[in-house]
Order: C-alpha cells, then structure tokens, then sequence
C-alpha cells in the first residue's frame, strides 16, 4: 500500500539533500536502539548511567542553538498580508530558492530518516499525519517520544492520503544559513541550520500550531499553545480546562500538580491531558472538546524539583532525553533548582568545565545548565496522566485560561464578562520575555493568546476566527485570565504558585459551575473575600488585596498599548474588539480602585 505522492516527494527531496542513504523509521523497538547505538558511538548523544537512568540520555546542542529563533522563522504565503504584521514574511518561491541552497547536498555522508509521525491518536478522523524527513538521529528520537510515529502511521496515510511535508537538515547549524521556514498553502515547512527543539521537532509548534492554525481556520476548530487538565472534586466529579500562558510561563508546571494538603485531604486530584498544545473542536453536544495532539512533553528542566513539580521528575526517571542540562563526569544529569545540591564538579550546557560558584565578567554566577535546558519524556509515563488523554475526541472544556508573567498591573485571577470580553482579554495579553526564546530576558510583549510566535496566518483573521467560534458554541466555556508572577516591592512572588495554583482553579471551576462568589472590577469579576480558598497558606498581611488590586490610572496607560497593538492590523483587526477596548476604558474611568477592596 504505497503512497505514490509519499514516494515522489522523499525521492525529490533526497535529490535535493544528496543523503548517502535513506532509512525509514518504523516505530520498532529494535530500530530504535540501534539508533541510540549509532548516536552514542557517534557522540551525538550520551548515554547517562543506566543503573540511575534507565533508557535515558543526554544531548548537548550548539552554543548559538538553545532555543527557538523567532527572528529566522518565517509564515511564507503568496500575499504579505496573509502572514500579517505579527509574523516574519517572506515569498513562497524566494524562501524555497534561498534555502534550497542551503538544503542543496546538506545531506552528503549522512542519512535520510523518514519520519511518519501522527498529530493526535493514529486514525483519528481528528488527527493530522505529517512526515518529517531528517539528518539527526537527535531529532528521530525526539520524534518517537512527542508524536506518535511508525509503520502505522503509513497505514493510517493509505495510498493517497495528504500529509505535510516537513524537512529537516543541521546542515552546518550555521546561524547565518538559519531558516525555519513555513508554507501554509502547501502543507509544507522547511527547517535548517537548527537542532533546537522547537525549530526542528517539526510535528510540534510547526505543524501543531502554525500549520494547524491555519488549518483550523478553514476547517473551523482552534490549535492553541494550551495545556488542558481534569481537576477531580471530592464528590469525584472531573472538570476539564485548557490554559495558554507563554512559552516557560508555567503550562508543564499547572498540568501536573499537586494538591496543597488540605485539597489533597478532601480528595482533590489532577489528571493530565497535555501540557503545550491543544486542538479544540465544537462538539456535537455544544461544547467545545480538546485533545492534546502530542504524546511526549518536552519541558523546561531548571526549576523542576520534588517541591516544585513531582510529577515531572516521576515522570522523567527513564526513557527521557536530556537537552542542555549540566552533565557530572559519571552520568548524571543536574540543573539550577533541581534535586538535591549541585554537583562538586560537571560539564555545562556549553560544554566547559565547570563547578558551583563560577561567575562571568559580570560577578553573575555562570548555570551549570541552560536556563532553556529540556527533558523529552512520554507523557504515558507521568504518575497522574489522565485515562481520557488519548480519547479520540479529547475532553469538554469548563473554562479557558489565560495568563502572562508580569511582575505588576495583572490581578491573580479575574473572570472575563462573557466570550467575546474573554477574545479580547486573550487578544491584549503580555508576559516578559523568558529563556525559550532568544531576545532580551524581561522585556514585556504582547502575546494574543500565546500565540504570538506560532500563529499561522494574519494574526487579525485569528481574532476573528476566536470571534466567530464564539458565535458558534452554543455552550461555550467560561474565559477566565491568571498571573501568578505578580511581585511586591522588594521583588518577591507575593503568590506561592505550583501547587496552591489549584486554590485559584477551584474557584474558576466553581465559578464555571455558578458556585462561587465574585465582585466585578472593569477587567471583569474577582474573587469576593473568602470565596478563594486559602486553608492552611500563610499570606502575608495585606497579600491578597495586592494580588487582586486594579490600578485604574496605571490600566489606563495599558490599555493605550492595547491600541497601539492593535493598530498594526489596520482595517483587517475586527472593530469587536476596539469596541471592547472603549467598553473598558469606560468602565476604568468610572472606577475607584477603593470600590475593590
Ligand atoms: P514551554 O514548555 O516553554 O511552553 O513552558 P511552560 O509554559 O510549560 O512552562 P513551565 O511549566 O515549564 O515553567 C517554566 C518556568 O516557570 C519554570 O522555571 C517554573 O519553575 C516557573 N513556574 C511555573 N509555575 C510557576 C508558578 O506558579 N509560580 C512561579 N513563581 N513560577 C512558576
Ligand atoms: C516553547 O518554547 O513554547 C516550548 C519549547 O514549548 S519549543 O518546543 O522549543 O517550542
Ligand atoms: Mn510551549
């Protein structure tokens, strides 16, 4: 059962790359320990200790490749306008000429992988099929564990099944020859010069997002940078919710954690569906469901602890692939707040020796591990996976989150007025800039819906697609926003986070169920004092009302960078939302902060 266009394609492709073989990946378990051998003999991976971390390994990328490169990744449609103001754009025929320089022999002395690998459940009628062919057993690897990839696969494709076709090189991991490169109207991306995670696992943000989005804007569903997760209450009732928070903002963090003592005594528990994307379809019962089109996590390593996220660190025990992290001399892997103390001695992310204590020029101290250091893990393996996160049809969604990292102005948590209020709050959402991209650490941008850098199309067209969802459900999902970075004074968190984050989701879900009381500020409703529950936490005098405090003079000044957001998408941007915007400027006018506390 050969897919004749399948065949053409990889054929086409290797003429291109000029690989000295081709070897298609079969999902088996014997192939794929064939390949850890090669790459171990090779040293394109490390084998840790065996005894300690079983089926694990550890790899190191390139200095200038640690994370994803927004500025070289580009939405490449026939019209400018159609990749929109938000997006890095260029022409489909000038993208393939200049990286098909680049692509031309970068194969030479290497093989070609095939990798057919399924978005979502294989066979699912809601699933998308891609096929990524590559120079990195890394990547294979990697592959194998977020997606579900094999002979199957190809099964499920049949003889004229369409895929995308995803092509990846290291090439030279030369930054200057650098492109990761997406054709929305071809089904098509093309990534190289990279081995970073997000630029070259192309099933992931490439194909889950930026493809998908678009994809879902004519089929008439949602592919979000969302975690989705089931909170069980004591009377064993499981609600479902999906999250977006920017990259490094906590999404791999809410999925899996765990109860505070008092929630877990009354029986609470959090049930993981996924922890980075989300596909959201309207089901035929008026709700919208969502699956989790991944198999694997692929998370951030430093800051994961027993305290801090448990569920992780059962989860990464073995099989898991280190990226990045600091590597001790008998095969052991540590990062910056991770388990225990650091190691006496070990090689760093960049390769060179180091030891605790180590500081740059600067006297700041030098990580052992990159601050984007990853695991690759399957998410079968996480102690609390939910038994729903490989349903076909996913699972119903309760309410939709939304959060940003800002250290001022955003309240713990408010509760949006209705669907098109939440598109709006969704649309103006910031967060300062972390480590999983490259830029200046802090800064605050906008990030509509987290999808700043994996939109697929005008980033306009994607409010109005959000917009007109709404207008379909029938029984939408609540839409609610979060912030647990916001810091007093001195600098500190004034919310502990992790774990007690569920304090603040039993109040969204009771909420969604119409349980729970709220006071209304100009964001939208606030949690009225005493309906969050806060047993057995220690805040601080006076935390609270800091955490669910509105500025109005200082909201004013935020929402003219709303507008100035706004205005890039000239006539293209839906006037729903500056309606929304005057709606709000409105309510902060006749709004004295005092009124909240
Ligand atoms: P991507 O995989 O890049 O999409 O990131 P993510 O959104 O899954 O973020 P992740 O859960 O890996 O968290 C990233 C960083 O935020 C880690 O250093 C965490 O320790 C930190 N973090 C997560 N949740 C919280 C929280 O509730 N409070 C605080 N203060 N920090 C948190
Ligand atoms: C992110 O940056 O949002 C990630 C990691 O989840 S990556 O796959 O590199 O995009
Ligand atoms: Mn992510």
């Amino acid at each position: 059962m050969e897919n004749k266009m399948l065949q053409n394609w990889v054929q086409e492709m290797a003429q291109l790359c000029k690989p000295e073989q081709i070897v298609w990946i079969d999902g088996s378990r014997e192939q794929k320990e064939a390949l850890e051998r090669e790459a171990v003999a090779s040293g394109e991976l490390i084998r840790l200790d065996q005894r300690k971390w079983p089926g694990c390994f550890y790899h190191r990328t390139a200095v200038n490749d640690v994370a994803r490169t927004e500025n070289l990744t580009y939405i490449c449609t026939r019209r400018e306008e159609d990749a929109g103001p938000t997006n890095n754009w260029m022409d489909p025929q000038e993208a393939y000429r200049q990286a098909g320089e680049y692509f031309n022999g970068a194969m030479r002395g290497r093989t070609m992988y095939v990798v057919p690998f399924s978005m979502g459940p294989i066979g699912s009628p809601f699933s998308k099929i891609g096929v990524e062919l590559t120079d990195s057993i890394y990547v294979v690897l990697n592959m194998l564990i977020v997606t579900r990839a094999g002979r199957e696969v190809l099964a499920a494709l049949g003889p004229d099944g369409d895929f995308t076709r995803c092509l990846h090189s290291k090439a030279d991991l030369d930054i200057n020859k650098r492109l990761i490169l997406h054709f929305p109207e071809d089904n098509t991306i093309w990534s190289v010069g990279s081995g970073y995670g997000g630029n070259v696992l192309l099933g992931k943000k490439c194909l889950s997002l930026r493809i998908a989005s678009y994809l879902g804007l004519h089929e008439g569903w949602l592919a979000e940078h969302m975690l989705i997760m089931g909170v069980e209450d004591p009377s064993g009732r499981v609600d479902y919710l999906a999250a977006a928070f920017p990259s490094a903002c906590g999404k791999t963090n809410l999925a899996m954690l765990v109860p505070p003592k008092p929630f877990r005594d009354r029986g609470y528990k959090i049930w993981t569906v996924g922890d980075d994307i989300a596909w959201i379809r309207l089901g035929e019962d008026g709700r919208l469901w969502a699956v989790n089109p991944e198999s694997g996590l692929f998370g951030v390593a430093p800051g994961t602890n027993s305290r801090s996220n448990p569920n992780a660190l059962a989860t990464i025990r073995q099989n898991t692939i280190f990226t990045n992290v600091l590597l001790t001399d008998d095969g052991d892997v540590w990062w910056e707040q991770g388990e225990g103390e650091p190691p006496a001695a070990g090689i760093a992310w960049d390769g060179s020796r180091w030891k605790p204590g180590l500081a740059d020029a600067a006297g700041n101290p030098l990580p052992g591990a990159h601050p984007n250091a990853r695991f690759t893990a399957p998410l079968a393996q996480c102690p609390i996976v939910s038994p729903e996160w490989e349903n076909p049809q996913g699972v119903p969604l309760s309410a939709i989150v939304f959060g940003g990292r800002r250290s001022t102005l955003v309240p713990l948590v408010f509760e949006t007025f209705d669907w098109r209020h939440g598109v709006y709050t969704g649309a103006t959402m910031s967060s300062e800039l972390t480590a999983a991209q490259f830029g200046t650490l802090g800064k605050v941008r906008r990030d509509p819906m987290a999808m700043l850098p994996f939109c697929g199309y005008n980033m306009a067209d994607y409010f109005r697609h959000w917009l007109e969802m709404g207008r379909r459900i029938p029984r939408p999902p609540r839409i609610f926003h979060v912030n647990w970075f916001r810091k007093d004074a001195s600098g500190s968190f004034l919310w502990p986070g992790f774990g007690d984050n569920l304090r603040v989701l039993d109040w969204i879900l009771r909420r969604s169920r119409g349980e729970a009381g709220a006071i209304e500020t100009p964001l939208g409703y606030i949690p009225a004092p005493g309906e969050l529950n806060l047993e057995g936490l220690d805040l601080p005098a006076g935390a609270m009302e800091q955490l669910l405090a509105v500025d109005r003079d200082l909201w004013l000044e935020e929402l003219a960078e709303h507008r100035r957001f706004f205005e890039q998408f000239g006539s293209r941007l839906p006037s729903e939302l500056l309606e929304e915007n005057k709606a709000l400027e409105n309510r902060l006018k006749n709004y004295s902060s005092r009124s909240a506390s």
